[in-house]
């Protein structure tokens, strides 16, 4: 990736950052993250604790809780933000492209890599080394909801945020899915999650990042009360019209395609690059791969599945759809917010 394209840059970790300071934090978050309300977690090696009301794993809340202190935006970043399987993967890599259009696509790092791997994920950088924030490429991801978002993010006059969701019930069984899978890759010992277990936390609030719905609605309101810093989007709207998306995210980000580049095609084929067809099949995400050393259980393949729409009706029976959807109804109502399958 050549570096002139981009702003050269000072750190985003804070001056009087240092690894010992690091731990010491941690260490005093542990402590209180200790104290916090737990619930046996989806995923066998976290607990999950709840804090200002959402519910997230310890480990990673203790990271969120010393970025919040330590990463300092810059006026350029870009933060890339969603609830877990969301299209958080489809969503990266299209702004990925975007960003990196005048490279060689060839030498692209996400032919050999995931999204997750080209762009820092806030949390997961300060769990296990916080100078991968210092990425030049000024794209930033995370599933922190708003409100734990670092003040320096929320404080800014300048920098962006990009945030994808999803119908409710097709995030569920995509998210039902995914822990199950971890559980089944890492012991044929660690008890399943049934589908119904998995639906009453879900809808409880109690899934990774949730409440789902409080998750979304964070995002929502700063997309309405600063719609020049905040796109919001959903990922059945991306899916039924990915080449407009892709054009809308471009301009968003400050990096329009030129009439040139509309005339050769380039929205196109970013677009044709990241379709779930093509890159699913690229080797790299057919992978068994542990994506992160610190998440076992998590391979490169787990993120892409079917990415249809309405694949919740070969799981859920109308009772519980109509739960679902009464939640979404109820929780939306009077935001201006609505998901067409919720609609009655
Ligand atoms: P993450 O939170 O673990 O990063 P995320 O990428 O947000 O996961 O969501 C995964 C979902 O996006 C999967 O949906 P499914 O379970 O319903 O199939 C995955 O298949 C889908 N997905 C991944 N890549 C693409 C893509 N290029 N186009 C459309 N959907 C995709």
């Amino acid at each position: 990736m050549s570096s002139s394209n981009f702003p050269s840059k000072t750190s985003r970790l804070s001056e009087n950052y240092g690894l010992e300071t690091f731990k010491e934090m941690r260490k005093q978050y542990k402590e209180m993250i200790s104290t916090l309300p737990k619930r046996e977690s989806e995923y066998p090696f976290f607990d999950s604790c709840q804090y200002e009301g959402f519910w997230y794993n310890s480990s990673f809340l203790e990271s969120a809780l010393c970025m919040q202190q330590n990463f300092k935006a810059q006026p350029s970043d870009i933060f890339l933000c969603s609830a877990p399987k969301t299209g958080t993967t489809w969503r990266n890599a299209l702004t990925f492209s975007i960003m990196t259009r005048h490279d060689d696509f060839t030498n692209s790092p996400l032919l050999n890599k995931l999204p997750h791997e080209c762009i820092p994920c806030l949390e997961l950088a300060f769990l296990s080394n916080p100078k991968f924030v210092d990425a030049e490429l000024p794209l930033l991801s995370t599933h922190l909801p708003y409100t734990l978002l670092p003040k320096s993010i929320l404080e800014s006059d300048n920098c962006k945020i990009i945030y994808i969701c999803r119908e409710p019930k097709d995030t569920f069984v995509s998210w039902w899915h995914f822990t199950q899978k971890i559980k089944a890759k890492l012991s044929s010992k660690v008890s399943l999650v049934t589908l119904d277990q998995a639906f009453k936390w879900f809808c409880q609030g109690k899934s990774g990042y949730g409440p789902y719905w409080d998750h979304i609605l964070g995002y929502w309101k700063a997309s309405v009360e600063r719609p020049e810093r905040v796109f919001f989007f959903k990922y059945e709207d991306l899916k039924e019209d990915t080449l407009g998306y892709v054009k809308k995210l471009a301009d968003f980000m400050d990096k329009p395609f030129s009439k040139e580049e509309q005339e050769r095609g380039v929205p196109q084929e970013i677009v044709s690059r990241c379709n779930f067809e093509n890159w699913s099949n690229l080797e790299v995400n057919k992978s068994e791969k542990y994506i992160y050393e610190n998440l076992p259980g998590v391979s490169n393949s787990l993120l892409f599945r079917k990415g249809d729409i309405g694949d919740w009706k070969n799981y859920l029976t109308k009772d519980m759809a109509k739960f679902i959807d009464d939640i979404t109804l109820e929780k939306f109502k009077s935001s201006g917010l609505t998901f067409a399958s919720s609609v009655k």
